[in-house]
């Protein structure tokens, strides 16, 4: 992987950090706005149609400096190349990483292995083009000779969120003469609410699955199918016209008894997280056609090329990065919010849990040594206005220290009266608050009685990020998502981990497997779980067997 990386703590930028933390703790944000009249304005930078004012954090130029000279050191600029290289990046599983293959130009070269898989992308978004315009003109007909009018979605985790979030997202943009619904638990009651309205013979499942065997998915997809063939009374031939497939295993979804002619295909360089662009993206494009789906595509490429190619100083998801380290390993903050202002990115903060946590949630190093310092930090959020109303109150007032990244639209989707004013004046009052808070004085002039002037006073110096985009476009929806992909990329790169591999998840699956049969009334073999897992698996056969509350 090209040079060697000296370790995060013996870093030259970051022992200078830590002296330079060292004065800059104490100092309020008050006192950097007066001491510099032009902040606002230079602590701002505008790209690839995201502008972000990063003035409101606890930063001074020379931070920045700092900042950029530890992502020098930490190989940044190779590594992105690397990642645009095909290299094998994701080293615990030794993969490319090439999420950026498919949003490329169509002409483009990107190589994986010694072959350019440009036009395979362009292949699979042809198919799923044709596809979508048969469908959403209501040309793709049910078994039964019915247009489809439900499209369900059957997939967890990378292949839920992303397309939950972007149907949600582009939702003002969807054709409203179809409905979409997203199954992912394995819990059947997810199911059997989502389909307790349809119509068999107007309904569509999609069954998102990179590996196809993953055990919610199959299960799920079992259940769709019995519901499915029973709508027409158990003939299987049905199949065909209600199940298509996204994933990369044809031979699992042939064995399912899906035809591999509706099957979308993608590629082990894609990661679940990172592949709501991919063919794990059918439902958004049939929810708004083929050519917003494009748009969004090209927004992500915006973001690519300007992350590629742009100096780190004046590259957005680099800064954002950079900023997310400064919290999370010099000022200790254990979380960070995200606080879209925008209704219709209701799920994003949900999609960004997954892309943060499952990516940057890593106790070892490339290498496998254990970290000494704190990889990524705990993601959270809802849209505002609602969260102002709830939990902001901790953030405010709170003890902790929250980085808070705000993002709002100038143009509102659906203009109403002053709705969008007062939305965006939120956001606004929002950042101004967390930055400066309110003091014992200012409460005092306001004639609060002197008992009650501490519970009053906020004392601000809380940093957030503001994020003005022009309008929820499919583009812009690309752009944000990207800016995050390649934002949570940095922080791995400084924090040298694997954001790419996710074996924390495998623990739970393999022991849920050797539960289950104990649960199914087979406990012939003596338990050999731990004695509170045992005492629980006991509990729960004895109340299903003896029909008992637990
Ligand atoms: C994401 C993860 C994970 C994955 C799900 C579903 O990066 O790999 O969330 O997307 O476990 O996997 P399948 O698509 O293989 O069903």
């Amino acid at each position: 992987m090209g040079t060697t990386i000296a370790p995060l703590l013996a870093r030259p930028a970051w022992r200078a950090l830590q002296a330079h933390h060292a004065q800059l703790a104490s100092r309020h944000l008050r006192e950097l706005f007066a001491a510099d009249p032009g902040r606002g304005e230079r602590f701002a930078l505008e790209a690839a149609g995201v502008y972000l004012d990063y003035s409101k954090n606890r930063i001074t130029a020379d931070t920045l400096d700092l900042l950029v000279q530890l992502a020098e050191q930490s190989g940044l600029r190779e590594r992105i190349d690397a990642m645009f290289r095909g290299e094998h990046i994701n080293v615990s599983e030794n993969r490319a990483v090439l999420h950026v293959a498919l949003r490329a130009a169509r002409g483009a070269c990107i190589l994986v292995d010694g072959t350019n898989v440009v036009p395979q992308v362009h292949a699979v978004l042809e198919r799923m083009g044709a596809f979508s315009a048969q469908l959403r003109a209501g040309h793709w007909r049910g078994y039964g000779g019915k247009p489809i009018r439900n499209i369900v979605n059957v997939g967890i985790g990378g292949s839920d969120l992303g397309p939950v979030m972007a149907y949600e997202a582009l939702r003002h943009y969807s054709q409203r003469n179809l409905q979409f619904r997203f199954v992912s638990n394995v819990d059947g009651t997810d199911f059997v609410e989502s389909v307790r309205d349809l119509d068999p013979g107007e309904t569509l499942f999609i069954i998102s699955s990179k590996t196809f065997t993953t055990l919610e998915t199959m299960t799920n997809a079992q259940s769709a199918r019995a519901w499915s063939v029973a709508g027409f009374a158990g003939d299987q031939k049905s199949v065909a016209r209600h199940f298509v497939a996204v994933s990369t295993n044809a031979t699992e979804v042939a064995k399912f008894g899906i035809d591999t002619a509706n099957m979308f295909g993608f590629w082990d360089w894609v990661g679940g997280r990172y592949s709501m662009d991919s063919a794990i993206g059918l439902s958004t494009m049939l929810a708004v056609g083929p050519e917003h789906f494009a748009s969004m595509l090209q927004g992500f490429h915006e973001m690519d090329e300007h992350f590629r190619t742009a100096p780190l100083r004046r590259n957005l998801p680099a800064l954002m990065g950079l900023l997310a380290v400064w919290y999370n390993n010099f000022f200790g903050a254990q979380t960070a919010a995200v606080f879209p202002y925008e209704q219709y990115l209701k799920r994003f903060p949900a999609y960004l849990q997954q892309l943060t946590m499952e990516s940057n949630g890593k106790h070892v190093t490339l290498e496998g040594r254990r970290v000494d310092y704190d990889t990524g930090p705990i993601y959270w959020g809802e849209p505002g206005t609602n969260g102002q109303h709830s939990f902001y109150q901790l953030i405010h007032q709170g003890t902790r220290l929250i980085p808070c990244d705000l993002i709002a639209f100038l143009r509102p989707l659906n203009p109403l009266g002053v709705h969008h004013e007062l939305l965006l004046a939120n956001v606004l009052a929002q950042g101004e608050a967390l930055a400066f808070g309110k003091t014992a004085e200012e409460v005092k002039a306001e004639g609060s009685p002197d008992w009650l002037v501490p519970h009053r006073t906020f004392e601000g110096n809380r940093p957030s990020n503001t994020l003005l985009l022009e309008e929820l476009t499919p583009a812009a929806l690309g752009r944000l998502v990207a800016l995050y992909e390649h934002n949570v990329f940095t922080q791995g790169v400084i924090w040298q981990i694997d954001s790419f591999d996710q074996w924390g998840v495998e623990l739970g699956k393999v022991l849920a497997k050797a539960i289950v049969p104990l649960l199914q009334g087979h406990p012939a073999a003596p338990l050999t779980h731990d004695s509170s897992t045992n005492a629980l698996i006991r509990r729960i056969a004895r109340g299903a067997r003896d029909g008992g509350a637990v």
